[in-house]
């Protein structure tokens, strides 16, 4: 037998390639070094600073897994571990970093035109340009295929009427990919690339969050937005378009939220061993050693499976409901992990210095966006028994 490593209970390391280590350890240094200094106050004051994404960029953290333009062209599982080091320190981080890369650059590089690829990938890259993915409304989050938002060909330009709702970014970006439907089409759902400055486009801040307070959220609201014919994306046709940028955007987080989980055992650990109560450490009572117990198994075994469907997507054997799999898994368990591990700091649980409350409430979010638990739970249930049960009715 070898010697059991509990910071690495099952060889994760040994699976990576030595480029994915290189990418985990410049991820891992850079989070630590830049990101984790700011992270309090920001959180405190309800600020996202737009030079991060700058600094991103010049890492290669942006659309990384995208091949030329000026990306990193990392495999999956690099892209994986990259938010998994940058959600360490904050769920909100990760989000600028996934939302740039999975729902704006991908979509640009899947769907665009060569021309939109020249126009906004390389800027996008580097951070000097910031994108944001409108595609959840005021009054259609899990069923976006209801939609409201519409766009009217006139002429040379699209005319694109509705509004846009928890939009990560929105208030600071400078692209937004938006999704429509085409009344030429017969309501066909389309992906449009909005800048900023067009005419009756704007993205008021929304204020207030309990959680994922390091990064900005706002809306998207377009009163007949005149957008260039030319704006459209031409090879995305039907909710396939945003729902395969879900798809990386999913497996990101379900990697990234475990490394919020590893942060708040880390904390707990060192934690329990350190304080004191009836004249021993918290760490030598058994039910104290279960909670650590419990979250260590639960992140072993979820960013094995992660590991496990970023391969396959790098072999182009990816089933979409894999996604869904380890997106739930991941999210359910981390907010787990965080409750319990606040559990163990006893009071200083709930202080933002400790960083643990601040991963709770972040992780609450997880859960919500890119599909709720529930809807990945039926997602799985229609693969199980071939009948869909997202709406009361057939
Ligand atoms: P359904 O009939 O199942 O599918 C419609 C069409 O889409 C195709 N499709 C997919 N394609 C690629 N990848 C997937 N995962 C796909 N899922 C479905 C499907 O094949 C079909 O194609 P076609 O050619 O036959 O038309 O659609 P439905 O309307 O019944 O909806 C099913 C449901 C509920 C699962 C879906 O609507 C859903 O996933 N709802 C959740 C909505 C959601 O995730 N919103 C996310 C908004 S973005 C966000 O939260 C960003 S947060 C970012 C951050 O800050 O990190
Ligand atoms: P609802 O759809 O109203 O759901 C409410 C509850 O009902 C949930 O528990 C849900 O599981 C349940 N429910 C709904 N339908 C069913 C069903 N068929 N069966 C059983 N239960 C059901 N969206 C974007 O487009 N772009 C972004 O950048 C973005 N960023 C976000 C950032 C933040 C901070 C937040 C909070 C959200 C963001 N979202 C974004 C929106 C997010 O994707 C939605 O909040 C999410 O899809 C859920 O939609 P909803 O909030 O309208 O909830």
């Amino acid at each position: 037998f070898v010697k059991y490593d509990w910071e690495d209970p099952l060889q994760l390391n040994a699976q990576l390639t030595d480029e994915e280590k290189l990418v985990r350890d410049t991820a891992q240094q850079y989070a630590k070094a830049r990101l984790l200094p700011r992270v309090i106050k920001a959180t405190r004051t309800e600020t996202f600073d737009v030079e991060i994404m700058r600094e991103m960029g010049e890492l290669g953290f942006l659309g990384s897994t995208i091949e030329g333009y000026g990306c990193a062209g990392v495999s999956n599982v690099g892209y994986g571990l990259i938010a998994r080091e940058i959600e360490r320190v904050d769920s909100g981080y990760r989000s600028a970093m996934s939302v740039q890369s999975s729902l704006v650059m991908h979509p640009i590089n899947e769907f665009g035109s060569a021309e939109q690829r020249e126009r906004f990938l390389p800027r996008l890259a580097t951070g000097e340009i910031i994108g944001a993915f409108g595609l959840t409304e005021p009054n259609h989050g899990s069923d976006p295929g209801s939609m409201e938002t519409t766009a009217r060909r006139d002429g040379s330009v699209y005319r694109l009427s509705g509004s846009k709702m928890w939009i990560t970014n929105s208030p600071i970006a400078d692209v937004f990919i938006v999704w429509a439907k085409n009344t030429e089409e017969n309501g066909k759902i389309r992906g449009f690339i909005l800048e900023r400055g067009m005419k009756g486009l704007s993205t008021p801040t929304i204020e207030g969050k309990m959680a994922l307070r390091a990064s900005i959220t706002g809306m998207i609201q377009m009163d007949d937005v005149e957008v260039p014919v030319g704006n459209m994306l031409p090879d995305a046709a039907g909710l396939k378009g945003p729902f395969s940028c879900l798809n990386k955007a999913r497996f990101g987080i379900a990697w990234g939220v475990l490394g919020a989980a590893e942060n708040c055992l880390d904390i707990a650990r060192n934690y329990a061993l350190d304080r004191r109560q009836f004249g021993v450490p918290l760490a030598r009572f058994q039910l104290v050693q279960a909670k650590l117990a419990l979250a260590h198994t639960e992140i072993a075994l979820g960013l094995q499976s992660c590991l496990r469907v970023g391969r396959l997507q790098d072999e182009s054997q990816l089933a979409t409901e894999m996604i869904s799999l380890i997106k739930r898994n991941s999210c359910v368990k981390a907010l787990e992990i965080s409750r319990s591990m606040r559990d163990i700091l006893g009071g200083n649980g709930i202080a933002d210095e400790f960083h643990i409350i601040r991963h709770l409430n972040n992780l609450e979010v997880t859960n919500t966006y890119e599909g709720t638990a529930d809807i990945h739970l039926l997602t799985l249930g229609r693969a199980i028994t071939g009948i869909p049960a997202f709406s009361a009715t057939d």
